[in-house]
């Protein structure tokens, strides 16, 4: 039988996870867990380099694991843990940046936004924080990333920071590749719909994988769309409405001609009525799902310790063979 491929991603413990994260990767994530072998890790040490709360973080850790498992992560088929519970992320880091030439994050379009987001707090780490990310995927022998769009960048900097390390020292990492989902791998926002949805910029542009029926309604009807009025597909010229045309087709499972077939003829308050009530139906069983889980704190906790315990015996492996190839054992 063919070797198995391994599958490796993470997501940082900051705000709430939204249809964008869901549609970009975690759909991706659940469905990769039949076939290959997945690593799945809430980045924590990646959610440091902009301003945050450290009295709330650990909590904010145990929600995203709770969200995961809700979304529908087995952690019986795949390996989930927190990176800060391998420190070999940490080490692999350092040996990475020797191999990386600052130029090449400087022009990481994540490092400018962030920085101009946060003038006052442009912290090395923000610069490093691609290092990281190559240091987490590479530690796996990670043959496929499935991320959203916007992260694409960081994986090619990933792979070329591996090619590098691999000429100059010797065969030591697996290169990996990026998979996008064929749609939705860049959803955008419902108040802007040039920018991504995206979790720091305002709850209104985000509908929340775990939302409540109610503000699903509001929001959906209050998203941002053109003056005319036609449900037809547009991205250019109407990307408010392609953008809720894509999301009612990713969640209906329906290509977007025949929904916009559907709606020939009908206005935009309805096609948002119908596509607020597809939500709400859709996102039914997270919403149950996490209830579940809330309270079994104990039990989750179990699930990353031993999901930190299997990460980093992999992870160890790979450490040592960077350190040996460095010369450093
Ligand atoms: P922020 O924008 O606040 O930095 P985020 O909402 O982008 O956060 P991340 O934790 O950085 O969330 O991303 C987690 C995953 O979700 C990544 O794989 C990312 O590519 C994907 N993702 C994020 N936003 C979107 C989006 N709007 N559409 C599709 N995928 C997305
Ligand atoms: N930078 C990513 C989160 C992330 C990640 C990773 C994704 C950190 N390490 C490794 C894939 C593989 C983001 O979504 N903002």
């Amino acid at each position: 039988m063919p070797k198995q491929k391994r599958v490796f991603s993470g997501i940082q413990p900051s705000g709430e996870i939204h249809i964008g994260n869901y549609l970009g990767a975690l759909k991706q994530w659940i469905s990769f867990q039949a076939a290959a072998e997945c690593i799945y890790c809430i980045v924590d040490l990646h959610s440091l380099t902009v301003d945050y709360d450290p009295q709330t973080l650990k909590g904010r850790i145990m929600d995203k694991a709770i969200a995961y498992l809700a979304a529908g992560l087995d952690p019986k088929k795949t390996i989930i843990f927190v990176q800060s519970a391998v420190p070999a992320h940490t080490e692999l880091t350092w040996l990475l940046s020797v191999a990386t030439p600052i130029g090449d994050l400087q022009r990481m379009i994540q490092y400018k936004e962030k920085s101009k987001k946060n003038p006052d707090n442009i912290n090395a780490g923000l610069l490093n924080y691609p290092i990281l990310m190559a240091a987490d995927i590479l530690l796996y022998q990670t043959d496929i990333v499935p991320v959203g769009k916007d992260q694409t960048q960081h994986v090619e900097l990933t792979r070329e920071i591996a090619n590098r390390f691999n000429k100059r020292f010797g065969q030591t990492f697996q290169i990996p590749k990026t998979v996008l989902p064929e749609k939705g791998a860049k959803i955008m926002s419902l108040k802007e719909p040039e920018k991504k949805m995206s979790k720091s910029d305002g709850y209104d542009s985000c509908i929340f994988l775990f939302e409540e029926p109610d503000s699903i309604r509001k929001k959906i009807m209050a998203a941002q769309t053109d003056s005319g009025n036609e449900i037809r597909y547009n991205q250019r010229r109407k990307p408010g409405i392609a953008n809720l045309l894509t999301i009612y087709s990713l969640f209906s499972d329906r290509a977007i001609p025949e929904i916009e077939k559907e709606f020939k003829n009908k206005s935009y308050k309805t096609f948002k009525e119908q596509l607020a009530q597809l939500l709400i139906e859709q996102l039914k069983p997270f919403r149950e799902k996490k209830k579940e889980l809330q309270g079994k704190e104990a039990l989750i906790q179990t699930i990353l310790d031993k999901g930190a315990q299997r990460a980093g015996r992999i992870a160890n492996q790979t450490l040592e063979k960077a350190k040996k190839n460095m010369g450093l054992v």
